[in-house]
């Protein structure tokens, strides 16, 4: 990555002594003002999926253009990292409560007790409320890769922290393939992008990512609750119709290593078949001038089914999709636009 230190000096004092948030748009508006003087060089010209003039190599585009994907290694230190994992037992114990926060349990474990404990949470969404975990949206490292997809406005607009529990031997730790756009009423697409960050080893065994390069050039497919046998996780909605021979890659990373993908990448993790939790915390990104749009008849069902759990948490029966969004989203950097 090329990192242009003058900026990233500058972004960093301002934000430290003033802490105004309006100095930082105009920064990241000059730099990524001032590099659009440069002309772009002919061979960069055809990339659409990144930005020109970010602070990604050519060939690091190139990579994210070609498969949809690009693993930065060690880009979060392991001593950040704690801090969420601190957090994220501390919500456990109860210690926290935080606003707009859901906290998912895996269905094979859902029943075994009715108290909030590690044991049973699998995931928690929505944490952009709690300033602690949005730390994990904001921090500069990772903000200068997102900006590399989404320029200089980007809200955080949905983010987790995956807690993926030992498998109860029915195989519902597994996330069947999918492709987040599916689930996303905000165009376009190429302005979107996933961050997910391993917070230890993630391998084969415990469940890691699976990815299938090159598919995010593809469209979004229909999806459906995959007919598994020992049932399915809440909106785990997964490629109907996949051919389970289409090649995948098993995407190994270690503690701090980031991922950066595609919303049509299709994606998804494997069974975990230790007897440890495997850990990560994501969020998804996106240009704040992007749109919302409608969704298609075939997206409805999901919809009304996020609509439903959202009117009953809010008790607000007129919501609609977007307050859902604009309630789960928040301005990490420059100017919220449109979302
Ligand atoms: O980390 C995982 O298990 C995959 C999560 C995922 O793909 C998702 O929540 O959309």
């Amino acid at each position: 990555m090329k990192v242009s230190p003058l900026w990233s000096i500058l972004a960093r004092q301002f934000s430290s002594k003033t802490n105004n948030q309006q100095l930082q748009t105009i920064i990241h508006q000059i730099r990524f003002a001032s590099q659009h003087i440069k002309p772009i060089p002919n061979e960069e010209r055809q990339l659409c999926y990144t930005i020109p003039n970010g602070n990604f190599t050519f060939e690091q585009r190139q990579f994210y253009e070609d498969n949809g994907f690009i693993i930065i290694r060690k880009l979060i230190s392991p001593s950040t990292l704690e801090r969420f994992r601190q957090r994220f037992d501390d919500v456990c114990a109860e210690k926290i409560q935080i606003p707009g926060l859901t906290i998912m349990k895996d269905i094979a474990h859902a029943k075994s007790t009715s108290t909030v404990e590690e044991k049973t949470i699998s995931r928690i969404q929505d944490f952009t409320l709690d300033d602690e975990f949005f730390q994990y949206c904001c921090l500069p490292e990772l903000i200068q890769c997102v900006e590399n997809f989404t320029g200089p406005n980007i809200m955080s607009m949905h983010t987790m922290m995956i807690n993926k529990p030992p498998d109860a031997g029915k195989k519902t730790s597994r996330h069947p393939l999918h492709q987040d756009l599916f689930f996303f009423p905000f165009r376009p697409a190429n302005r979107i992008v996933c961050a997910w960050t391993a917070m230890e080893h993630t391998y084969r065994e415990n469940g890691c990512l699976v990815v299938l390069p090159g598919t995010h050039k593809g469209k979004i497919e229909q999806h459906v609750y995959p007919n598994w046998k020992g049932g399915v996780n809440k909106l785990f909605y997964g490629i109907e119709n996949f051919d389970p021979n289409r090649e995948k890659q098993y995407v190994e990373m270690w503690e701090g290593d980031t991922i950066f993908f595609h919303p049509l990448l299709i994606h998804g993790s494997g069974t975990n078949r230790t007897s440890g939790f495997r850990k990560i915390i994501t969020s998804h990104f996106a240009d704040s001038s992007c749109y919302y749009i409608e969704c298609k008849d075939f997206q409805k069902a999901m919809e009304n089914e996020y609509l439903e759990i959202f009117r009953k948490r809010t008790g607000r029966q007129d919501a609609t999709i977007q307050d859902l969004w604009k309630h789960r989203s928040r301005l990490v950097q420059g100017k919220r636009i449109n979302l």
